[in-house]
């Protein structure tokens, strides 16, 4: 994607299940990463200050109903929406934290039954993250602490099946992180995992596409 790579910004997305702790993590790791120095953002997916990510915050809030393919494809859609915008960011050196991207696109939709290669093909041509953290945590304690808006997709039941979907996604780019241990810990390991990927992105690790 990139002729220059030098010092270039990482990409890093973290995915869980609903209350697995993804925003507290994003939140508490940009602190630390602006601590040191480092130029960073934290996105998320769906990013709903966009006219389609209103749309889909309509349909997840349960205002609007939708065809299961067609908010498949808004939810992607408001990922290329913010593709250029990620790239020229990453190219001047600035380090995205992402809350959710094209893995919970997949792993959502597929829960509901949608087919594995539908899914991600329109995801297909986005940048690839450098590194996931996955945020590990059973259903049922991520059901336990409470928390649930109400939303279309937190429930226990479907929350189960996401889990088994997502397994289905991992990858080289994966480290998986115990997100039952106590926030600290889990904090403490977050920030040595993306510290080593951020330095080896400076060292000119080349950008990719999804899914390759
Ligand atoms: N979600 C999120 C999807 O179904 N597809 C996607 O592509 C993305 C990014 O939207 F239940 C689901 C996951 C979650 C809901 O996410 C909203 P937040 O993180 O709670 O805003």
């Amino acid at each position: 994607l990139s002729a220059n790579n030098e010092s270039r910004g990482t990409l890093v997305v973290f995915e869980g299940l609903d209350r697995s702790g993804k925003t507290s993590q994003c939140g508490r790791l940009v602190s630390y990463l602006e601590g040191l120095g480092h130029s960073v953002e934290i996105w998320r997916f769906p990013d709903r200050t966009t006219s389609v990510g209103q749309m889909i915050s309509a349909y997840l809030t349960n205002k609007s109903q939708l065809d299961d393919h067609t908010i498949h494809l808004l939810f992607s859609a408001n990922r290329w929406e913010k593709r250029s915008m990620m790239e020229t960011k990453m190219k001047a050196g600035t380090t995205l934290i992402v809350d959710r991207y094209s893995y919970s696109g997949v792993a959502f939709s597929t829960a509901k039954g949608l087919d594995f290669e539908w899914c991600k093909a329109p995801e297909t041509g986005l940048i690839a993250p450098d590194l996931v953290v996955y945020l590990d945590i059973t259903p049922e304690k991520a059901a336990e602490r409470g928390g649930y808006r109400g939303e279309r997709y937190e429930q226990l039941e479907f929350q189960r099946k996401v889990a088994q979907h997502y397994k289905l996604l991992k990858d080289s780019s994966w480290k998986i992180v115990d997100a039952c241990q106590p926030l600290d810990d889990v904090e403490k390991q977050v920030k040595e995992i993306v510290l080593q990927h951020i330095i080896a992105c400076q060292k000119g690790k080349i950008l990719s596409s999804l899914w390759s």
